[in-house]
């Protein structure tokens, strides 16, 4: 089945330079990139994107982690699509705890366990579909995606953008 999936590449990850080797661990699954982009979490995102996790005694700091407060204060948020998209990149990221996930995925790679206890697993994949929704409208507008893939309305927006100068 043809689906999507939203990847962060976690402070860490970004910290320890390995983005270039992470996203060629990713080509191996010849899915097709639709969207990328470098952010700086804020507080109100990290919660929202980790809102299954809130009641975790780790909880905030993982929100900490993936703010960059250890590292670097920047994700690369990217969504795959394609065949079997969400399954293929979870079975290359390995178990969340990197000390359990196999030694060849890219957890087991590069992931590791801080003192205070929370697994730096190097990147993020969607678990489902409806995860996978929630997350791309989480982190993406429509228009930075190069691919339809849920449905849009126009809306007007009465607010002051940036422009070149
Ligand atoms: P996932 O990232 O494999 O989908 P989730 O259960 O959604 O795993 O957890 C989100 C993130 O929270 C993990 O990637 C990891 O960074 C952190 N995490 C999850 N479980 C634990 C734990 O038991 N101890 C410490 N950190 C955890
Ligand atoms: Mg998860």
């Amino acid at each position: 089945m043809i689906n999507q999936t939203l990847i962060l590449i976690k402070p860490d990850g970004l910290k320890k330079s390995l983005t270039g080797n992470i996203l060629t661990r990713l080509s191996e699954t010849k899915l097709d990139i639709v969207a990328a982009k470098i952010v700086q979490v804020s507080r109100e995102l990290a919660k929202e994107h980790y809102a299954h996790m809130k009641e975790k005694p780790f909880f905030e700091e993982l929100i900490k982690y993936i703010m960059g407060h250890y590292h670097k204060k920047k994700v690369m948020a990217l969504v795959y699509w394609g065949e079997d998209a969400i399954s293929k990149v979870r079975e290359i990221c390995g178990a969340t705890n990197p000390e359990e996930a196999d030694m060849v995925s890219i957890r087991g790679q590069y992931g590791r366990i801080t003192t205070k206890g929370v697994y730096e697993n190097v990147i993020h994949a969607s678990t489902d579909a409806k995860e996978a929704e929630r997350e791309i409208k989480l982190w993406f507008e429509p228009d930075e995606l190069i691919v339809d893939i849920y449905p849009t309305k126009t809306a007007k927006r009465d607010k002051k953008v940036l422009v070149w100068a």
